[in-house]
């Protein structure tokens, strides 16, 4: 595979610096994930607006790159072995980045495995379950009479903020001293939870202290600042 030649993605995204990382997103919750990890490892890349307002994410390009039709995506120029890798799924793509970059996934193999474990609980539940209670809350949704789905998701997004505010009890953050990737997944979907979806007083935000420290820890790092208006919207 060669870049830009093998990607036809390439065609509706022209890469103005091939030799960079290939960055396709919105800055959503788990579009974000990875401009912030970007903009904190200092790794040069070129940043690709994909609208929903103009359904991007299911044009023919996108779909060469992700058929699944989501962002974030990327391709690395200089991937493993020196070529090209296309990859999707923001919790491979931040784990990706983080070996590629040897910063914030820590090298011993237990911290390793607990941070991606951490990973994979906003992967598989922060994520679905709080962006099911935007739906219902914020979104088409919240016109529906029946408010037990609405009901459903905020207990279960309560009880994963419960399970994250003790476990950062006298951490700085989810690891300890060290500020990883796990940080960088969850934080920007607390961070929307609250903001964007107003569901705060739904879950009882208040009740979290330790979550509410963190969050705030989290959003003054100025690459944090940064990633989160990555890419610009048109
Ligand atoms: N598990 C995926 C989820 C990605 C995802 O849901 N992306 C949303 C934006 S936050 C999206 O692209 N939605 C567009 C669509 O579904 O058409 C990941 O973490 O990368």
């Amino acid at each position: 595979m060669q870049f830009p030649a093998d990607f036809p993605i390439t065609r509706k995204w022209p890469a103005q610096h091939p030799d960079r990382l290939q960055l396709y997103s919105l800055p959503t919750p788990n579009g974000v994930k990875v401009s912030i990890l970007l903009e904190e490892t200092g790794l040069p890349y070129e940043a690709h607006l994909v609208s929903f307002e103009t359904q991007d994410q299911t044009s023919p390009e996108f779909l060469t790159l992700n058929p699944n039709n989501k962002i974030p995506a990327i391709i690395d120029p200089d991937g493993p072995g020196g070529k090209p890798l296309g990859l999707w799924e923001s919790g491979a793509i931040l784990i990706y980045l983080a070996e590629k970059t040897g910063q914030f996934l820590p090298p011993d193999a237990a911290a390793r495995y607990e941070t991606i474990q951490w990973l994979m609980f906003q992967m598989g539940g922060i994520g679905p379950m709080f962006g099911q209670l935007g739906f219902f809350h914020h979104f088409a949704g919240k016109e529906y009479e029946d408010k037990r789905p609405r009901d459903r998701y905020a207990a279960e997004s309560r009880r994963m903020l419960q399970v994250l505010d003790k476990h950062l009890a006298g951490r700085a953050w989810i690891m300890g001293d060290a500020y990883t990737i796990a940080d960088i997944a969850v934080f920007p979907w607390v961070r929307n939870l609250i903001g964007f979806y107003d569901a705060g007083d739904l879950v009882g935000f208040q009740d979290f202290p330790q979550v509410q420290r963190v969050l705030a820890s989290f959003v003054a790092r100025p690459a944090v600042e940064r990633g989160l208006a990555i890419p610009k919207r048109g």
